[in-house]
């Protein structure tokens, strides 16, 4: 279909006022909401994601794509939620406890988001029992921690540990990724899985969704 092909095309070049416009456009012409999402935006998003990963794009046409990839979404929203599209799972999210940076942690959200995660944001220094708290009154099945500081990635230990005492460890998949974390230092804290991308974060996420 000519117009979902436009929507993807238009959103990995960031044209967001563009695809609000197709989007609408699609829904006069009766498409299914589900299916603009799916194989307009999210096809747009997956084929930015795996540029990203492959240094083709950059952190800001990633960004912009994101931004008009929302745009998208909050056209079709009133729609998807009439036709009862489930979202694949929620995912909450925060940059770890004294850790202020959070361009990375931002775009994990845009690529979680792209794969149809429910994406909840708790933002920058988030406490370990900020994450559990999300967790459980969200139903999360994932829980990602970012970090950027030598002197806060230890601050992921804490967060595994806060799920373990709290008796929901297995009720969650615990991701780390940011500048300092290794896949060892993933292995050495417990946590499930460790990502050098945010591209490659939503496919592992998506995987433990599914
Ligand atoms: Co800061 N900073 N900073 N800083 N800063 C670094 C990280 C640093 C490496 C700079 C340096 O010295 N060369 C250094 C850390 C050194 C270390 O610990 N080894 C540093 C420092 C020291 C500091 C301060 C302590 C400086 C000071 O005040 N003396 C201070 C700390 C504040 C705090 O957090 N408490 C500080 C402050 C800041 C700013 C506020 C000015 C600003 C942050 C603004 C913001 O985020 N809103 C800032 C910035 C911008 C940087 C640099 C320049 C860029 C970071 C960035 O956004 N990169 C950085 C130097 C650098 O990296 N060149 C630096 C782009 C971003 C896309 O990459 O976040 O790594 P990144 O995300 C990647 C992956 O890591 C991955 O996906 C992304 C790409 O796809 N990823 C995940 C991230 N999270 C993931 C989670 C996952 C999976 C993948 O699963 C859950």
């Amino acid at each position: 279909m000519a117009i979902l092909d436009e929507i993807s095309s238009f959103l990995q070049q960031g044209r967001a006022p563009i695809v609000k416009e197709k989007v609408q456009e699609a829904l006069d012409q009766g498409l299914d909401s589900k299916e603009i999402l799916e194989k307009g935006l999210l096809d747009g998003m997956g084929i930015i994601g795996e540029k990203f990963k492959k240094n083709e794009v950059f952190v800001p046409e990633v960004l912009i794509a994101a931004r008009a990839m929302n745009a998208g979404v909050a056209i079709l929203k009133p729609y998807l939620v009439e036709a009862g599209v489930q979202s694949k799972g929620t995912a909450v999210i925060g940059t770890v406890k004294g850790d202020l940076h959070d361009i990375g942690k931002n775009l994990v959200k845009m690529m979680l988001e792209g794969k149809g995660i429910n994406v909840i944001d708790l933002g920058v220094d988030v406490s370990a029992d900020q994450f559990v708290q999300s967790a459980v009154d969200n139903n999360a099945k994932i829980v990602c921690c970012s970090a950027l500081l030598t002197t806060t990635m230890n601050e992921m230990k804490n967060v595994v540990t806060a799920f373990v005492e709290n008796g929901i460890r297995d009720k969650v998949k615990i991701m780390v990724g940011g500048a300092p974390i290794t896949q060892s230092f993933c292995d050495s804290i417990g946590a499930d899985s460790y990502t050098a991308d945010a591209a490659s974060a939503a496919d592992a996420a998506l995987a433990f969704c599914s």
